[in-house]
């Protein structure tokens, strides 16, 4: 098991579309338990392999609260089958943009089609914050991040900031509208 780095906006890799995982092998597992330690470690509510720069199809998430035990769950080759007409706000973050939160708005709850790490078939249907990290994680998977789903004039004042920050080897500070929502607090 080991940590790896997480990649940030503006890099390129996050804008790709994954790979299907053909068989859920060794090699996926090793990958699964690198992804755990990465997105405790962040910390964060999930995980999509592209965010270490792995382009498969393959998330974890675990949306336990602070004080329950942990519950990490796997998704591999997760497939939005359905999505409710009726639409639910969160202020979302993202590892590759940090400390930027931003509300969005999605379906309320969605069917999941996914395997699990015995390569065995599943469907679920999510609501609340399950449904929210989900939908946010299968977009990493097909190289869409939350801020697509927020105005051109956020994203593009967001995009210059990491740019900047790039270009010069920064990390980026947040910005004072930019609080973290109670709610990530823990
Ligand atoms: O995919 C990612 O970048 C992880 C992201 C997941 C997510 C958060 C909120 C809404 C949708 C999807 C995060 O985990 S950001 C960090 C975060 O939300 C958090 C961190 C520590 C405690 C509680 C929340
Ligand atoms: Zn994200």
């Amino acid at each position: 098991m080991a940590t790896r780095d997480i990649v940030i906006i503006p890099d390129k890799r996050l804008r790709l579309a994954s790979e299907p995982v053909k068989a859920v092998d060794k090699a996926v597992r090793a990958l699964v338990d690198d992804m755990l330690e990465t997105m405790y470690a962040a910390p964060g509510i999930g995980l999509a392999a592209i965010q270490i720069g792995v382009a498969q199809r393959v998330v974890t998430l675990d949306i336990a609260k602070k004080d329950d035990p942990p519950e990490p769950r796997v998704f591999i080759n997760p497939e939005i089958t359905w999505a409710s007409d009726e639409k639910s706000t969160y202020d979302e973050g993202c590892l590759s943009i940090p400390e930027y939160y931003e509300e969005v708005a999605r379906p309320s709850r969605v069917k999941v089609k996914y395997m699990d790490l015995d390569g065995k078939a599943h469907e679920i249907e999510a609501d609340g914050l399950l449904a929210t990290c989900l939908q946010h994680e299968i977009d990493h998977t097909n190289g869409v991040l939350f801020i697509d789903h927020i105005s051109k004039l956020k994203r593009d004042r967001v995009m210059k900031k990491f740019k900047k920050a790039a270009k010069h080897g920064d990390t980026v500070k947040p910005h004072p509208s930019d609080d973290v929502p109670e709610h990530h607090l823990g």
